[in-house]
């Protein structure tokens, strides 16, 4: 398979048949929602318990609301794997929705002349979410359908395409974990080490997934206040991906660099209006002398090392070696108890935003989503760069490279 590609899209070309890429399907209250992904080598080991761990890792978190009572994420593949292993085939993932059971009258696929009062629609658009943009492009009377498809529900299947892209990162010994920085004010005010990340990913009970425990205990206390006033609360959470080789991505044009395609990856997750890649906001504050991380040669391992690494991993668009530190964003969930002003879409009347059950924090949950995007894009550009149909061949490619590296 040839991969002439360094990048991940061109407008003017489409998607090269054999990228790796994937798409997802799904409404919130609907069946399931269902992930294909294409163009993984053949013979990456695949475990569902592994991909189950994942999605039980996006449901947790102090803040989240009643709808993850009612679910318990399972990933069922029906093709593309056989025996554990990928066969190099679009693999197809399915995620049951339990919700469902309570929503066939309101989301018939066929229209079979159930009442109005079945569709459960929703003409009082909540100020941040897609409900009205969403409602005005697609000639909706009320929202239903648009949120169906925002909901951040979406993202189960993301998170399921990501395993398998750690999966196959995994064998190359690159790792990608997450933690949070921020809830509301409080941030963590130092950095985390790498095995810390890997002990908080293996805790069985959540918080919010803060590396300092004192720190924890006062983002709890900000989601408590949030809890109590009918509110919602944001934060910045950070993917870190660990053992990445140097000259993934490239400087040669807009669109291969991978700094630009990993905060595509990131915005893209539902609330997220912000991206920062290493210390990007420090950076704009200070003098060049503070920000740009010094080189320099250790003869004895024959390797170049980095006086630190505030570039977060990433210098022209390409990986250096240094772990890749990516945070995102993420604004308040738009769905508040205590809503905030609106207008009627059928009346034109002021009226508050519609109020269901919903989550009042979510940072740990978009920690972990975020660290399936990081993947899927790091896979992306590790097969654009090494390529190969079965994995034996992807790291013969990978192995020849290191040596190169080595000898520079
Ligand atoms: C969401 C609204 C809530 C959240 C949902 C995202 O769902 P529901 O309306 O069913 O209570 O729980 O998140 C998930 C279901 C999930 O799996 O993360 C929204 O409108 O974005």
């Amino acid at each position: 398979m040839t991969r002439h590609v360094t990048r991940l899209f061109r407008y003017d070309e489409g998607f090269p048949a054999d990228m790796f890429r994937f798409e997802t399907a799904g409404e919130s209250h609907g069946e399931c929602l269902v992930a294909t992904l294409t163009g993984l080598p053949a013979g990456i080991p695949i475990s569902l318990d592994a991909i189950n761990r994942e999605l039980w890792r996006r449901q947790q978190g102090y803040g989240r609301g009643g709808r993850m009572k009612i679910e318990t994420d399972q990933a069922q593949i029906v093709a593309g794997v056989r025996y554990s292993r990928t066969i190099g085939s679009p693999i197809a993932i399915l995620i049951q929705n339990k919700d469902w059971k309570n929503w066939t009258d309101a989301l018939p696929v066929e229209d079979h002349g159930a009442g109005e009062d079945k569709r459960k629609p929703v003409t009082r658009p909540r100020p941040g979410h897609a409900d009205l943009a969403g409602s005005i492009k697609y000639n909706f009377p009320d929202a239903r359908y648009i949120l169906e498809r925002a909901s951040a529900r979406e993202t189960t299947a993301r998170v399921a395409v990501g395993a398998i892209a750690k999966a196959f990162l995994g064998q190359f010994g690159i790792g990608v974990l997450s933690h949070v920085i921020g809830v509301g004010e409080v941030h963590l005010g130092r950095t985390a080490a790498w095995d810390e990340l890997v002990a908080l990913s293996r805790k069985d009970e959540v918080l919010l997934n803060c590396v300092d425990e004192e720190t924890e205990k006062q983002m709890k206390e900000v989601v408590d206040q949030a809890y109590r006033t009918g509110d919602t609360v944001g934060g910045i959470f950070e993917v870190v991906a660990h053992n990445v080789p140097p000259g993934l991505g490239s400087h040669i044009t807009w669109d291969s660099r991978l700094d630009g395609r990993l905060a595509q990856a990131i915005v893209s997750m539902q609330a997220v209006k912000g991206v920062e890649i290493g210390f990007a906001a420090q950076g704009a504050s200070s003098f060049g002398s503070r920000v740009q991380d010094t080189i320099h040669y250790n003869r004895h391992q024959r390797e170049f090392t980095r006086g630190a690494n505030r570039a977060g991993g990433l210098e022209g668009g390409m990986t250096n070696g240094e772990d890749v530190l990516v945070r995102g964003l993420l604004k308040p969930i738009s769905t508040l108890r205590r809503p905030l002003e609106s207008v009627d879409l059928t009346t034109r009347e002021p009226a508050l935003a519609a109020y269901e059950r919903s989550d009042v924090a979510v940072v740990p949950a978009a920690g972990v989503i975020g660290e399936a995007m990081v993947a899927i894009v790091l896979a992306q550009a590790f097969l654009e760069k090494f390529g190969g149909d079965s994995l034996e061949e992807t790291r013969r490619n990978f192995e020849g490279y290191k040596e190169q590296v080595k000898n520079f």
